[in-house]
């Protein structure tokens, strides 16, 4: 088996693998480079999405909805990122085409291109959740999201930890999301817990519907992730309230 098909095969078993240094240190310093640039206000696009970070480190803390709030702000998430050329050249280039062909059969779009970030020492937590389910509305659950280390994710600076197999369990509840604590500790997960640390450039595939969560940040790095979620075209959006979302065509 190739180390592609490989990856993939534990993909499917456990719900994650990691692909190590698939991305090389001339996309990482690009990415990176534009990263800064995005969260400072250099460089924007009508449509980005920014979510400030907490200083508390809970989640719960979190605000939604406030926007870009200057350039000196840690922000937690930012969306949308498939409007700027540098990170489109990643997501839509030849290393991840043939990635998601191993998963997704036929053509391919977008659902969300996202930088996961976390400030040094103060970067916060995100509890157990599936990125999946009714919260999504789409005509069918994803099964790809695509994990790329833009910096060193060590155990103490947060890196992701996933409950292994998780995903054969389905959704923990129809709304997808956050997981119940109920539910939690009823799957006894925390004990299942297994952390997946990531050197820069290594990529990592998590099912849609694992259970996965990230710590807070105790180095004194920031530790950014971009992650990229992928879907076969024939995937709808089923919201009413507003038109629903076309998604952009990523691979044919
Ligand atoms: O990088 C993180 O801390 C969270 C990533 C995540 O939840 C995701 O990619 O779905």
């Amino acid at each position: 088996m190739s180390p592609l098909a490989q990856a993939v095969a534990h993909y499917r078993e456990h719900g994650w693998a990691r692909i190590p240094a698939l991305a090389p240190l001339e996309t990482l310093e690009r990415l990176r480079a534009r990263a800064n640039e995005i969260a400072t206000g250099r460089v924007t696009y009508p449509g980005l999405f920014f979510q400030p970070d907490t200083p508390t480190g809970n989640y719960a803390d979190l605000a939604f909805g406030q926007g870009w709030a200057g350039p000196d702000v840690p922000y937690r998430k930012i969306e949308k990122l498939e409007k700027d050329p540098e990170f489109w050249a990643w997501l839509a280039g030849e290393q991840l085409r043939a990635l998601v062909a191993e998963v997704i059969v036929g053509p391919v779009s977008l659902y969300r291109a996202v930088l996961f970030s976390k400030a040094p020492t103060t970067g916060s937590d995100l509890p157990w959740h599936q990125d999946a389910g009714r919260f999504w509305g789409l005509s069918r659950d994803p099964e790809l999201q695509v994990w790329t280390a833009l910096d060193d994710a060590p155990p103490e600076s947060g890196c992701l930890e996933v409950f292994p197999g998780s995903h054969k369990l389905g959704l923990a509840t129809p709304l997808g999301g956050v997981v119940p604590t109920a539910r939690v500790l009823e799957a006894q997960a925390d004990e299942h817990a297994i952390r997946v640390p990531a050197a820069a450039g290594d990529v990592i595939l998590l099912h849609n519907h694992l259970w996965h969560r990230s710590g807070r940040n105790r180095t004194g790095n920031i530790r950014r992730a971009f992650t990229v979620c992928y879907l076969p075209r024939d995937t709808r959006c089923l919201r009413k309230k507003r038109d629903p979302r076309v998604f952009v065509p990523v691979f044919e």
